[in-house]
C-alpha cells in the first residue's frame, strides 16, 4: 500500500504535507477531499481524523493528523532529505520559526484572509486593520530573515520553509482580490513591501514537485 494523503485544494495546511511528500521525492496516492460536499465529515473520514479536518496521511495504515506532525512524521520515516536540520541547533531554530509562524503569522494572516474569502471586509473592518498591523509587523521580520538567503535557515529547503511558505501564499492570494486594495493594508503587492519574501516565493515556486502541490481552484478562480 502506498502513502495515502487527504487534503483540500487551497488548504494551507494540506499544502505543507504535499510539499513535504515531493521536497523527498515519495510517491503517494492522492485523496483531493470536496470540502462543498463535506466529504470530510464523512464518518470513513472522521475515522481517520476525528476533527474532520485536512490533511491527514495515511502511511500502510498509519494515520497522522495536523501538518507539522505529519511533515515531522515523514522526516522521521523518510530522512532523505533531511527537513529538520543537521544538528540541535539547526532544529531548534528550524522548530522556533514554525512556531513563530503558528503562534503569530498564521493567526493574524487569516485575520485577513477569512474576512476577504467569507465577504465581510465591511463588517469586520476594525478587526481586519487590526490583523493587518500584525501581519505586517511578521512579514516584516520573514523579510529581514530572507534577505541575502535562499531559505529560511541553510543552504536547503527545509520544514520552515515547507510550513510558513503556504501561509504567505494564501494571505497573498486574499490581498490581490477586489476590494483589499481600498483598504491600503500595505502588505501587496509582496515584491514591493517585502522583497525577500518576493525572491523566497520563487524559490519555494521551482521545487521539483511544486506544480503538483498548487490548490487546482486557484488556477480558474
Ligand atoms: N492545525 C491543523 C489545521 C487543519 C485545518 O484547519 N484544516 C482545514 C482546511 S484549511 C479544514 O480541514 N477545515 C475543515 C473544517 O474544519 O471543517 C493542521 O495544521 O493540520
Amino acid at each position: 500500500m502506498a502513502i495515502e494523503v487527504y487534503w483540500g485544494s487551497g488548504s494551507p495546511y494540506a499544502w505543507r504535507a504535499l510539499l513535504a511528500l515531493e521536497v523527498k521525492r515519495l510517491h503517494y496516492v492522492s485523496k483531493l477531499i470536496q470540502f462543498s460536499t463535506k466529504e470530510h465529515k464523512t464518518p470513513e473520514f472522521l475515522k481517520l481524523n476525528p476533527r474532520g479536518k485536512v490533511p491527514v496521511l495515511n502511511d500502510n495504515g498509519f494515520v497522522v493528523y495536523e501538518s507539522l506532525a505529519i511533515v515531522k512524521y515523514l522526516d522521521d520515516k523518510y530522512p532523505d532529505p533531511p527537513l529538520f536540520g543537521r544538528t540541535p541547533e539547526e532544529s531548534a531554530r528550524i522548530m522556533m520559526y514554525i512556531s513563530e509562524c503558528n503562534s503569530y503569522l498564521e493567526p493574524a494572516g487569516l485575520g485577513v484572509v477569512r474576512p476577504v474569502f467569507f465577504n465581510e471586509l465591511d463588517s469586520k473592518r476594525d478587526a481586519v486593520l487590526e490583523a493587518a498591523n500584525t501581519a505586517r509587523e511578521e512579514l516584516r521580520l520573514l523579510d529581514e530573515r530572507l534577505r541575502n538567503r535562499r531559505w529560511l535557515t541553510g543552504e536547503t529547503v527545509t520544514a520552515a520553509d515547507i510550513m510558513i511558505y503556504p501561509v504567505v501564499a494564501l494571505l497573498e492570494r486574499a490581498l490581490g482580490k477586489p476590494n483589499v486594495e481600498e483598504l491600503e493594508l500595505k502588505l501587496a503587492p509582496i515584491k514591493q513591501y517585502f522583497p525577500a519574501i518576493a525572491a523566497w516565493i520563487k524559490n519555494v515556486e521551482a521545487l521539483p514537485g511544486y506544480e503538483k502541490t498548487y490548490p487546482p481552484h486557484w488556477r480558474t478562480s
